[in-house]
């Protein structure tokens, strides 16, 4: 793992990098990961509840099943792994992107800006009548589901399955991918498309890949160096 972390530290000096982070960076600040052991998803099934029909068929369930996520997001904090890579854009303003699939808002919360989220943010809600959208952190909500001052049901600006992800999101996500001298895929599973096809994008544009994860992911192949370790730990020996 060392002479790992010291050959990804040196690619990191020059070049432009890419952070792609999904739900494992956000374990250690107690949000649990979908598909993990006791993912939340071990209990419901992903594309029964985060889908617009789950939603249309019943708000309420699934309101309770996001407002019971917020609850958890609200009580987290960032952990070491959010704020070695707010530190390293700090750094390297001009040379670094982090490009994240959750929608927890803790990297923001560590320092880190111009995120490119690529599902959203659980803590804007969207009108389903009028589109209006607004920064909403009240937790438990009531009532459940949300109503717009327009009267329309509000939900969660987060892309469900099915759903497309926001354009400008993704093209700048694609851009700096393409761009990427080194891309660092952190804490996901690299299961969910498009977004996992970053890490081939990346690949073929000639980046050189890194991985920190406990676990091995499909994208594991396409890595220079893998960095079998949990974020909050492998993150700050990296910077
Ligand atoms: C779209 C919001 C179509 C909702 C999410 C068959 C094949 C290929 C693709 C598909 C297919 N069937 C359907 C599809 C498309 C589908 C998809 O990819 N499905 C997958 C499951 C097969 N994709 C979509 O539907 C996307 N839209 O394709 O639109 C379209 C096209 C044209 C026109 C119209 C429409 C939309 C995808 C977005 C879905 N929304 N979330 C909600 O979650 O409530 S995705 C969901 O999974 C999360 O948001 C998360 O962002 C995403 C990825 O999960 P991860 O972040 O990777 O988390 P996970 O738990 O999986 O893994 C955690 C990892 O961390 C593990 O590896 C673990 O080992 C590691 N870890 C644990 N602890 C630590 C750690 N790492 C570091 N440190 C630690 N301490
Ligand atoms: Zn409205």
């Amino acid at each position: 793992m060392e002479s790992a972390i010291e050959a990804l530290r040196r690619s990191l000096q020059t070049g432009q990098i890419v952070a792609f982070t999904g739900a494992g960076i956000s374990a250690e600040s107690r949000v649990p990961t979908f598909r993990g052991a006791d993912g939340l998803w071990r209990n419901y099934s992903p594309e029964r509840l985060a889908t617009a029909e789950a939603f249309w068929e019943d708000p309420h369930l699934v309101w309770e099943w996001y407002d019971w996520l917020r609850g958890l997001i609200h009580a987290a904090r960032p952990n070491p792994g959010h704020l070695a890579l707010a530190e390293l854009q700090r750094r390297e303003p001009a040379r670094f992107t982090l490009v994240t699939q959750n929608m927890d808002g803790l990297h923001e919360l560590a320092g880190s800006h111009d995120v490119v989220k690529l599902h959203g943010d659980i803590w804007i809600l969207r009108c389903m009548q009028c589109g209006r959208e607004g920064r909403n952190r009240q937790v438990p909500l009531a009532p459940l589901p949300p109503l717009c001052r327009c009267g329309g049901l509000l939900r969660p600006a987060i892309v469900w399955f099915g759903e497309m992800l926001p354009e400008d999101q993704w093209e700048r996500a694609a851009h700096a991918a393409q761009n990427a001298d080194t891309f660092v895929a952190i804490g996901t599973s690299a299961l969910v498309y498009p977004a996992a096809g970053l890490v081939q994008v990346a690949r073929r544009s000639g980046a050189r890949v890194a991985i920190v994860n406990p676990d091995p992911t499909p994208a594991d192949e396409l890595a220079e160096w893998i960095l079998r370790g949990p974020a909050g730990e492998v993150l700050p020996r990296l910077l």
